[in-house]
């Protein structure tokens, strides 16, 4: 087989990138290693920037989005029970969306499925070859039979474990990377939200977060060490520690039911320098991580995918190299800046093991911060909703 671009993985950014491709009439097929049904299982992100937002309306796969997202205008921070709500509109005039990855990735998939483009799933052995010289491509095998793909370009977009951005030489790739001693266990329920905007809450028992899918479906996170079993945790267990660190007002609202899904992401930041290899190009977690505390991680990945595929469209369009010549600093000035604000948002939030009591009295002052200056606010807002230069 040949193709213009092939695209490993089918994320989001895998998914977005061959959408936007399609629509500029660019060839691509999508190689991806797992399930349709195991994608979608994987419960993730959960808020849209504007950016975002504009992106996926823009190639046609916003309509459910916009009948069944919930666009909210702030969120509140709670720390130690003290509330203080950030209203975007009012400081930076912006919103976000929440409406859930899994969502966003069905309607992708959905969309593709409708146009008959190319998706290869559960594709095993999948791996990237050549793409420092003459003739990219990539090679599967499926059913016990060999695959190659011959392409012009391809596009790493299988995530933080994935195989493109290993299969770069060691000494033509920098990683910078922090682990946090911490993971975030979350939880799925389907009852009401236990308020109108998400909470990020800081207490001396350990990070809570209480966001949405819907009006009748809620999700909820609290901090857990990075070794902590999930299998440890009953839902009576996690209830109660939610509760526990909740304004007591707010966890007096709080409906519970039995999980659905509950699961430990890890946290942790890095990011991988440069992000072009000849014709390999790196994109999403593929690239870079964030700690989920800033609502960056998808966001991110349809950034990345939406200047990547205006580089291939100017390299085709145009017989112009300046768009994919450009396109590893480009993502990586967006990229330092959310992994800067995911960083600080983790920090501001979070207990850690090692903070001692100067350290908690600085997260307390950076709250007190934020609750004597608007300037200060602000700041939250515009990194949250999405910074614009
Ligand atoms: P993804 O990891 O989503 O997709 C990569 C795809 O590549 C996967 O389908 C994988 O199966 C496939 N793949 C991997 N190796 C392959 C190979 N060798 N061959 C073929 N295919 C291969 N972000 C937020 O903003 N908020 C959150 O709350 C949040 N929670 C998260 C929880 C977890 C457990 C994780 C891991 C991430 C979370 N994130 C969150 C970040 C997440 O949303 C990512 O930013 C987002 O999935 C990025 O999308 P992709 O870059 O497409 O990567
Ligand atoms: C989610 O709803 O899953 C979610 C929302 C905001 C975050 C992280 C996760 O910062």
């Amino acid at each position: 087989m040949r193709t213009q671009v092939a695209i490993i993985g089918a994320g989001p950014a895998g998914l977005t990138l061959g959408r936007l491709l399609e629509r500029a009439g660019i060839d691509a097929v999508v190689i991806e290693q797992r399930s349709p049904e195991y994608v979608l299982g994987r419960i993730r992100a959960g808020v849209l920037e504007q950016s975002a937002v504009d992106v996926l309306r823009a190639i046609g796969v916003g309509a459910r989005m916009d009948t069944e997202g919930l666009p909210h205008d702030g969120v509140e921070l709670s720390f130690d029970g003290d509330m203080l709500r950030i209203d975007f509109e009012e400081l930076v005039g912006r919103k976000v969306m929440v409406y859930g990855q899994t969502e966003v990735t069905r309607d992708l998939m959905d969309a593709r499925a409708e146009t008959g483009a190319v998706s290869i799933y559960e594709a095993e052995n999948v791996a990237a070859h050549d793409f420092d010289g003459a003739s990219p491509r990539v090679t599967y095998t499926k059913n016990g039979q060999s695959f190659e793909i011959a392409c012009d370009f391809i596009a790493g977009c299988d995530g933080f474990h994935g195989v493109t951005r290993a299969s770069v030489p060691k000494g033509a790739i920098h990683n910078f990377e922090r682990i946090y001693p911490l993971g975030w266990l979350g939880v799925l329920v389907d009852q009401p939200p236990v308020a109108p905007e998400l909470i990020y809450a800081h207490h001396a028992r350990g990070f809570a977060l209480c966001s949405m899918r819907s009006e009748t479906r809620s999700r909820y996170y609290v901090q857990v060490s990075a070794s902590e079993d999930v299998a440890n945790w009953s839902d009576d267990r996690f209830w109660d520690e939610l509760r526990a660190r909740l304004n007591p007002e707010i966890a007096e609202n709080l409906k519970t039911g039995p999980s659905i899904e509950k699961s430990i992401a890890p946290l942790r930041s890095f990011v991988a320098e440069p992000l072009r290899f000849g014709s390999l190009f790196l994109a999403g977690d593929a690239a870079h991580i964030v700690p989920p505390t800033g609502a960056k991680g998808l966001n991110m990945a349809i950034h990345d995918v939406a200047v990547l595929a205006e580089a291939l469209t100017e390299h085709y369009g145009e017989k112009s190299k300046a768009g994919i010549d450009a396109y590893s600093a480009r993502v990586l000035t967006n990229t330092w800046r959310a992994e800067r604000f995911s960083w600080w948002m983790t920090q501001l939030l979070h207990t850690f093991p090692d903070s001692g009591d100067f350290g908690r009295r600085i997260q307390r002052a950076d709250f007190d911060y934020l609750r004597a200056s608007r300037i200060a606010r602000q700041s939250l807002a515009e990194n949250y909703t999405g910074f614009k230069p």
